[in-house]
């Protein structure tokens, strides 16, 4: 009986602000409003010239959804070529065992971005922009096989913007290399996230939630991406707790690209992302500023 008075151990953390746990609270404040990225986001919805059609798409209900780009011949091609860039390996900073392969390459990435945007995915995304989008960031990354998870391969959700999404694109198949990426439905993310652990420091990360969602009667049923080299996960990485599972038997091969919304298409912004080197003049982060972003693409 006593044990109902005692204060719950985790009552600080889950203090709420403007509705929201807080630390989801502190993210939404950091990037839509004091980074802009909120206004940001209406000034690409005003500037969205084409209409944007309803496409029912399981990502815009579910927050997740998982894509077929490549038939597995040709994701064994562009892996090949891959593998002629690995000269090239340069670790991350914040080291997580995974290699950002340095690929100097853009009619690579754009021969892979003209088949992820196909028409059916490029409706898809501008339903849930509301407007034009572009792939801010994208590298490939190696993970070698590991029995050390870090930072991304613990369940975490990504610091950024309410709005934006993440594809990965696999170019080798989890039943090969034992490598996969996890995640949990929006209930259960935004469960744990009341809860106090989502966007708590790299370090008190964790590999397994079934304790914590155990304490707070959380049915906790993680979902293995499962695919094959050539199949992409679609998902909003602010909101969907995931995590990589470091691969046991063959280093995991894929791509990694962050899409935020544009002013202008995916093609001209791209362009101009690049002219104005934006991603890599912000140390491959997001922009101080959502004016910045702008300033390079309108
Ligand atoms: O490596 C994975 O499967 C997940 C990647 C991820 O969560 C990240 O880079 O933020
Ligand atoms: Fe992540």
């Amino acid at each position: 009986m006593l044990g109902l008075f005692r204060r719950p151990k985790t009552s600080t953390t889950r203090a709420t602000v403007n509705g929201m746990p807080a630390r989801v609270w502190k993210t939404v404040e950091r990037f839509d409003e004091r980074a802009g990225f909120r206004e940001y986001t209406a000034r690409c919805r005003a500037a969205c010239v084409n209409p944007v059609v309803a496409t029912h798409a399981p990502f815009l209900e579910k927050g997740f959804e998982r894509l077929d780009v490549f038939s597995a011949r040709k994701a064994a091609s562009l892996l090949a070529r891959i593998k002629r860039h690995m000269d090239k390996i340069e670790y991350r900073r914040g080291e997580d065992h995974k290699a950002l392969l340095r690929i100097d390459d853009d009619a690579f990435f754009d021969e892979i971005l003209a088949t992820l945007f196909d028409q059916r995915l490029d409706a898809c995304l501008r339903e849930y922009f509301g407007s034009e989008y572009v792939p801010y960031m994208y590298g490939v990354e190696c993970a070698p096989v590991s029995t050390s998870r870090k930072r991304s391969f613990l369940w975490h959700c990504d610091k950024g913007p309410s709005r934006w999404c993440k594809v990965l694109i696999y170019f080798t198949g989890s039943r090969e290399t034992g490598g996969d990426s996890y995640f949990v439905d929006r209930e259960t993310s935004d469960a744990i996230a009341r809860t106090g652990y989502t966007f708590c420091s790299t370090t008190a990360r964790l590999g397994d939630l079934g304790a914590l969602a155990e304490k707070n009667a959380i049915a906790f049923r993680p979902q293995a991406a499962g695919l094959r080299a050539g199949q992409a996960l679609l998902f909003e990485p602010s909101r969907i707790l995931h995590k990589g599972e470091v691969p046991t038997k063959a280093p995991r091969y894929m791509m990694q690209l962050w899409i935020l919304p544009s002013p202008v298409n995916w093609r001209e912004g791209l362009d101009r992302l690049r002219r104005a080197n934006l991603p890599e003049a912000a140390d491959f982060a997001f922009p101080s500023h959502a004016s910045r972003l702008w300033d390079a693409l309108s």
